[in-house]
């Protein structure tokens, strides 16, 4: 990516064959040169594996960047960006178009996973994956569920990182690449978009939701010992490895997946990138009481298992 080291060359994305309720693109392999050079720093939340006094890494080897240059498309995109939708209308045209900016000359796919919206959002991500077959869509008829909807969306995937975004552009996708760029090249389980470290924020979201995001954020780091920053983000990338680790042991009720990933499985290797979160473009929060009560319900699921295991 563009602020990573060699992390793969060029092209279009390879064609993902979409299962029975996907529309899937055939790949249309076009080489198109090899990604910059270029590292930058940025803030760790934790010790690398291969800093950790005793090396080791759950047994996992981490992804290097020689590796990544390596990446050719017999062996997939680079990265896949998973988008739930759900009546998100007018807003899925105006985030494809900021994504195929942001990861302009990447190899890349990108699933909106859609459950079936009455205002035919999925329509019109279909329409733009007749024009540009990175864009593939998922649309569930009789289902319902963000969480389901991203590990839908993952089962499918064929990226080395696996990214995920809300659409209605509350999301920086020009900080997609700083994600995957750790993901891929420093070998992290999982990169966390943060409003809670240097250069991220809360933007104009209201008071009441702050709070509600604080207190669930709260929540998560005293029941489940999780040290990251923002548990409670919806914008993340998670490594092919840890999704196929512990992705058949996520509980896909509810909003907040990124919990999932962090608290499955044996403590992954994680960091964090600030983003200012955005307004919402149109449209309204599917989040509601029942949310809520999912998410309280996934925190005691994952706090008792973990409790057990001690
Ligand atoms: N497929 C699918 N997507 C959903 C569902 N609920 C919410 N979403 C999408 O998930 C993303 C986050 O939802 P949003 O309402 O923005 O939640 P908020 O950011 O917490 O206010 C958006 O892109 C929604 O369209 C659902 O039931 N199914
Ligand atoms: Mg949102």
């Amino acid at each position: 990516m563009s602020s990573g080291g060699r992390v793969g060359t060029l092209s279009s994305a390879a064609g993902n064959t979409a299962g029975p309720t996907a529309t899937g693109n055939t790949a249309e392999p076009t080489a198109t040169g090899t990604v910059a050079e270029r590292r930058r720093p940025r803030p760790r939340l934790r010790r690398r594996p291969q800093d950790r006094p005793n090396g080791r890494r759950e047994g996992r080897q981490p992804v290097t960047a020689d590796d990544a240059s390596t990446d050719t498309e017999s062996e997939g995109p680079l990265l896949s960006v998973i988008i739930p939708t759900y009546n998100e209308a007018d807003n899925i045209v105006i985030v494809l178009d900021r994504l195929r900016t942001a990861l302009s000359g990447h190899h890349y796919e990108i699933l909106v996973v859609d459950d079936d919206s009455l205002d035919e959002t999925w329509r019109i991500a279909k329409s733009q994956g007749r024009s540009d077959h990175r864009i593939k869509v998922i649309r569930r008829v009789g289902e319902r569920g963000l969480s389901s909807a991203v590990m839908a969306g993952m089962a499918q995937a064929t990226g080395r990182a696996l990214v995920v975004m809300d659409a209605d552009l509350q999301h920086d996708e020009t900080k997609i690449s700083s994600l995957v760029q750790a993901v891929v090249d420093d070998g992290m389980d999982l990169c966390i978009g943060s409003r809670h470290v240097d250069g991220g924020g809360y933007g104009t979201f209201g008071r009441r939701r702050r709070a509600a995001s604080w207190a669930g954020t709260a929540l998560a780091r005293g029941l489940l010992g999780v040290a990251v920053s923002d548990p409670m983000s919806g914008f993340f990338a998670v490594s092919r490895r840890r999704f196929e680790l512990v992705g058949d042991q996520v509980n896909p009720c509810g909003f907040k997946i990124l919990l999932e990933f962090l608290a499955r499985g044996p403590e992954p290797s994680v960091s964090e990138i600030g983003y200012q979160f955005g307004a919402r473009l149109h449209g309204s929060t599917k989040l509601n009481g029942s949310v809520v009560l999912d998410y309280l319900r996934a925190l005691a699921v994952l706090a008792i298992g973990r409790w057990r295991r001690r």
